[in-house]
């Protein structure tokens, strides 16, 4: 069993239904949830001119190896009726790997840690919330000073409970 964090995100249809659906996929296909941020509500990042997305990090136990792990998101975007259009556009769900047990991995098809984890607030406010201690493998800080250190400044709401306005507009 490893230990891996991955990040949900989308900002077209019912966010929050597809992100739910997501998990319940995951569970089925034997990646246990062990830990779920809060769900946020943030601020396009790349491309700015498309819909705020709903964001959280789980943290995950499974068997699956990393490029079985890809796979299986892969699958799971496709069933959940993701198109492959715009790079970093709308997406209906986009689940990425942040960071898989201590292992660091660049091939074409697959980078772990997520090469853009430390410029996103997107990604570190939620995995700072349910793991601040965690250290990034390659840049040998923890997510704390991460999330202190980087320097995007998009806007990254925590919405309460069910409530997924966008209240920072
Ligand atoms: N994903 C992207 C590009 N920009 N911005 C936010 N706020 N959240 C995302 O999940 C996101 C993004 C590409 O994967
Ligand atoms: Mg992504
Ligand atoms: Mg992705």
């Amino acid at each position: 069993m490893k230990t891996a964090y991955i990040s949900l995100g989308s900002n077209v249809g019912d966010r929050e239904e597809q992100i739910a659906a997501a998990m319940q996929a995951l569970g089925a296909r034997g990646v246990r949830i062990v830990r779920q941020s809060s769900i946020y509500s943030t601020e396009p990042v790349d491309v700015a001119t498309q819909s705020w997305f709903l964001n959280c990090v789980l943290e995950v136990e499974t068997d699956l190896m990393p490029r079985q792990l890809l796979r299986t998101f892969q699958e799971i975007e496709n069933e959940l009726g993701r198109k492959h259009t715009v790079r970093r556009g709308p997406r209906v769900i986009d689940l990425d790997i942040l960071l898989y047990g201590s292992s660091v991995i660049r091939t074409a098809e697959l980078e772990v840690p997520h090469p853009r984890m430390s410029q996103r607030r997107f990604v570190l406010v939620p995995l700072a919330e349910i793991a601040p201690a965690l250290r990034h493998p390659v840049e040998n800080k923890s997510v704390e000073e991460l999330l202190a250190e980087t320097e995007d400044r998009s806007v990254v709401h925590r919405c309460k409970s069910g409530a997924v306005g966008e209240s920072g507009r």
